[in-house]
């Protein structure tokens, strides 16, 4: 009886440190996993995809449309954006107040944020710095005359000079 004590207690013993043996590895693994991903669904939240001032879009039948004003390769410094604005049967739309705000595509940068300029039928232009190369989320913003708003995002990469 005292024998069958202490042989379960060793085996009970072995089988404990075996345990931890096999949980520590495993444990770390999930660690260094989970790190980036937890990274990345805070950098989602913050950028854009969804509407990024918490507006959304209930203008449905507003076209916005969001263009890089370059060349089509941009590259990090001085930006413009354009974004046109038509309505329905496709009347330039000439009173909104439209705002750019970009984002990259992961945490730990601050937004670039400009007000659009109308530059002339339903023609808005806006004017920021791209701060970094890679993936940036621009969302545009138009709060039209009724008060109602029309946004839309688009990717835009950015290259390094
Ligand atoms: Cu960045």
């Amino acid at each position: 009886m005292p024998v069958d004590f202490i042989r379960s207690a060793a085996n009970a013993r072995k089988s404990s440190v075996s345990l931890t043996r096999r949980t520590f590895h495993p444990v770390y693994l999930l660690i260094l996993v989970a790190l980036p991903m937890v990274a990345l669904a805070g950098c989602r939240r913050s950028s854009g995809g969804v509407p990024i001032n918490g507006e959304a879009d209930v203008a449905p039948e507003v076209q916005l449309i969001l263009e890089d004003a370059g060349d089509g390769k941009p590259v990090i410094g001085p930006h413009r954006v354009t974004i046109t604005l038509l309505d329905g049967d496709g009347t330039p739309i000439e009173d909104a107040v439209v705002s750019v705000r970009a984002d990259m595509n992961h945490a730990g940068m601050l937004p670039v944020e400009a007000e659009a300029v109308h530059q002339g039928d339903g023609v808005y232009s806006a004017a920021f710095d791209w701060t970094m190369a890679g993936d940036w989320i621009v969302t545009a913003t138009a709060r039209l005359a009724d008060g109602r708003v029309k946004t839309t995002t688009k990717e835009i990469s950015v290259a390094a000079k």
